[in-house]
């Protein structure tokens, strides 16, 4: 009895979980697109515009996807006039601003692929903010040319 008890709140309590975790209404995302892959190349960008629709600031932490190993966000700069790439811990969208990643600047950095991004098939990314919240997001495969 204790044992169907203990199931028994276990499936009552996933549905309050899964609420918690999702989060679909304090960032709008829009435009995102994954980098084709080209040749042997295992790595790959993905891009994208995000709203925070909300009145405080939002942190994105982690980044995953199902088609790389490793998944990373990633700012580039210019130094010694060479454009280099680095991986950042978060990115923050202060409360009622958009902010924009974009081939130059900031990017979800895909490396060790397990396969191929073709052109006009989508993956999926999937955002984790500081409060553990979830914003999952399509982004359609695409040359960036
Ligand atoms: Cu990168």
């Amino acid at each position: 009895m204790r044992i169907l008890l203990s199931i028994l709140i276990l499936l009552t309590s996933f549905p309050v979980f899964a609420e918690e975790i999702l989060d679909t209404n304090s960032l709008k995302i829009t435009n995102a697109w994954a980098r084709a892959t080209i040749g042997d190349v295992n790595t790959s960008a993905v891009y994208m515009t995000i709203t925070n629709t909300t009145n405080e600031p939002k942190t994105i932490v982690a980044v995953k996807t199902s088609v790389a190993e490793v998944n990373e966000i990633h700012s580039t700069m210019k130094q010694n006039g060479v454009m280099q790439m680095r991986s950042i811990g978060s990115i923050t969208i202060p409360a009622n601003d958009t902010i924009e990643l974009k081939p130059g600047g900031l990017h979800i950095m895909l490396m060790q692929l397990y396969k191929k991004l073709k052109v006009s098939e989508n993956i999926f990314v999937e955002l984790k903010m500081t409060d553990g919240k979830k914003a999952v997001v399509e982004a359609a495969i695409k040359h960036p040319y």
